[in-house]
């Protein structure tokens, strides 16, 4: 039976998907090299990323939280790897006989990528050069392979052909091509992903040395009861929890850096870094944590933070009497809102420089950020900040509030179990349970533990050191050979005993009582 269209030329499926996986890798590499001059956030990647970040709705954040833990962006990152992949392999195995749909399809691809980096607020003018670069750079690769394909196999299949002098020839013309088109983008890649790498700010916080207090936090003996098992009472820089929504960490060098303080105040001001650094230090220790952790969960941890009292920056700018909300923006875009209340009443709200004696890491905020004890991180712990406005809650919503969770949100008095760890074997007799109490600002006055809900005991608590960070706590239980489990539940200085009533994270913070099984043996 005669059909004209099985009588056109068509690419060998292996080479129609190689062309279009081609194609996608070199917009790719093209957008990282432009994003290397324009900024990094420019990078196509990496603007479809946090797009698609920003608009997750918070089940699906809680979602990732939960199953990636700390690794969320780069599962995002891979998972948009393979995606990818699969668009280039769609785009050539479409564009076997013409090379059109395969064009349409990266021209949509490019288009997502523009509209994302012209989504975000806290890119310059130019950035929109790299997706765009990114866009042609793939669609013109693509062509070319494309053609230089049809070439070779219409050289092969159809002796005369009016491109190739031989089918030699197209083959080698098509392989010289694409090793060509490899190259190049590899070489794209690797100098615009160095080029970022050195865009970094490691050199401008090392220029800042370590940080000293007028008035330094002392921990004293007795505060921490960190043994095998349990975290150590001040968290360690490496093992502080990370929760936020930059796909890429922010780099904000200190002279790069300022602060605006704005909106429903007397007189404006913006400070830089030398102002902050140049003011009187104070060291506190305080326990941040985020809403999301769950009952038990690993989303909290303890510092000593260095910075200015907001207050005395808020005094300076006169706030006005009916401001209630500071809003609180980073580099990046993302927003918090805090109660003024807040930051103007004795609990020590912070402009954080530094942390545990060293200018902040990077993540945690480099060269700044707020922290506010007793108040969930997403209202209050805005890093990388730039820009703070005194507004009201009825004008303004911070990042989370329009993606479900309040716009309030203290700190719930609560507990966890450290030791033993869930499941473990621990010998009978004489068994250590050990953990951490919180309620900051108001401060732990008593944890109990029961064992297979028995009656409740009372467990030795560590030295109080502030109000501000959580106490830890360890108490010896009895045990015969068996399947145990053990809950415990902290009472703060209010009297208020934390809730057995569970609640999820969403809206505004887990509770429950932990509860452990393990055996005995
Ligand atoms: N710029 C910025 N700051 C942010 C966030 C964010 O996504 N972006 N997340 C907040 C949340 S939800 C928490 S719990 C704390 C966590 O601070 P950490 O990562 O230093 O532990 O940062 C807060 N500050
Ligand atoms: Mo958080």
């Amino acid at each position: 039976m005669w059909n004209s269209r099985s009588d056109a030329p068509r690419l060998p499926w292996p080479v129609a998907a190689g062309i279009g996986v081609a194609g996608v890798g070199s917009a790719l590499a093209a957008g990282q090299l432009v994003a290397a001059f324009v900024g990094a956030g420019a990078s196509p990647y990496v603007a479809v990323g946090n797009a698609f970040i920003d608009r997750t709705p918070a089940a699906l954040k809680e979602f990732a939280v939960r199953n990636f833990g700390e690794n969320d962006k780069t599962a995002l990152l891979l998972g948009m790897g393979v995606v990818l992949f699969l668009v280039g392999v769609g785009a050539g195995l479409l564009s076997r006989r013409n090379a059109m749909p395969g064009t349409v399809l990266a021209v949509l691809l490019g288009v997502l990528g523009v509209a994302a980096v012209l989504g975000r607020n806290d890119l310059g003018q130019l950035s929109v050069l790299a997706p765009v670069i990114s866009l042609v750079a793939g669609a013109m690769v693509f062509r070319l392979l494309h053609r230089l394909a049809m070439d070779w196999v219409i050289g092969r299949d159809h002796d005369a052909t009016p491109y190739a002098e031989s089918p030699a020839g197209g083959r080698r013309k098509f392989l010289i091509g694409s090793a060509g088109v490899v190259a190049g983008a590899g070489l794209a890649g690797i100098v615009g992903q160095v080029l970022i790498d050195t865009n970094n700010v490691d050199a401008s916080r090392a220029a800042v040395g370590p940080l000293v207090a007028t008035k330094s936090a002392i921990v004293p003996p007795g505060a921490d009861f960190a043994s095998s098992g349990t975290p150590a009472y001040i968290t360690d820089e490496g093992a502080f929890y990370r929760v936020d929504t930059a796909l890429t960490i922010p780099q904000v060098a200190t002279q790069n850096w300022s602060l605006r303080i704005h909106g429903m105040v007397d007189r404006e001001k913006t400070y830089s870094y030398a102002d902050i650094r140049n003011r009187k230090l104070v060291e506190q220790i305080v326990t941040l944590c985020c809403v999301s952790n769950p009952v038990g969960g690993p989303y909290i941890s303890n510092a000593k933070f260095i910075g200015v009292y907001l207050r005395d920056l808020l005094n300076e700018v006169g706030v006005h009497p009916d401001a209630d909300q500071l809003l609180s923006t980073s580099t990046d875009g993302y927003t918090a809102g805090t109660p003024v209340s807040a930051l103007m009443d004795d609990r020590g709200a912070m402009l954080a420089i530094g942390m545990n004696g060293q200018p902040l890491p990077v993540e945690h905020g480099f060269p700044a950020r707020m922290v506010v004890p007793g108040l969930y991180g997403y209202v209050s712990a805005t890093k990388w900040v730039v820009d703070m406005e005194l507004t009201k809650f009825s004008a303004k919503q911070g990042y989370w509030v329009p993606r479900g969770y309040s716009q309030l949100a203290p700190v719930k008095t609560e507990s966890r179990i450290d030791k033993p760890a869930a499941f473990q074997r621990v010998a009978a007799g004489n068994v250590v349970v050990a953990g951490i109490a919180w309620a900051q600002t108001k401060g732990i006055q008593r944890v109990e533990v029961r064992v297979d809900g028995g009656p409740w005991q009372d467990a030795q608590l560590s030295t109080e050191v502030t109000k501000n960070s959580w106490r830890m706590w360890r108490a010896f239980v009895d045990l015969k050979p068996g399947n145990h489990t053990v809950e415990c539940r902290a009472t703060d200085d209010t009297g208020y005993v934390q809730t057995q009533d569970t609640a999820d994270t969403v809206p505004d913070g887990a509770t429950g009582w932990p509860s452990i099984a393990f055996t005995a043996a």
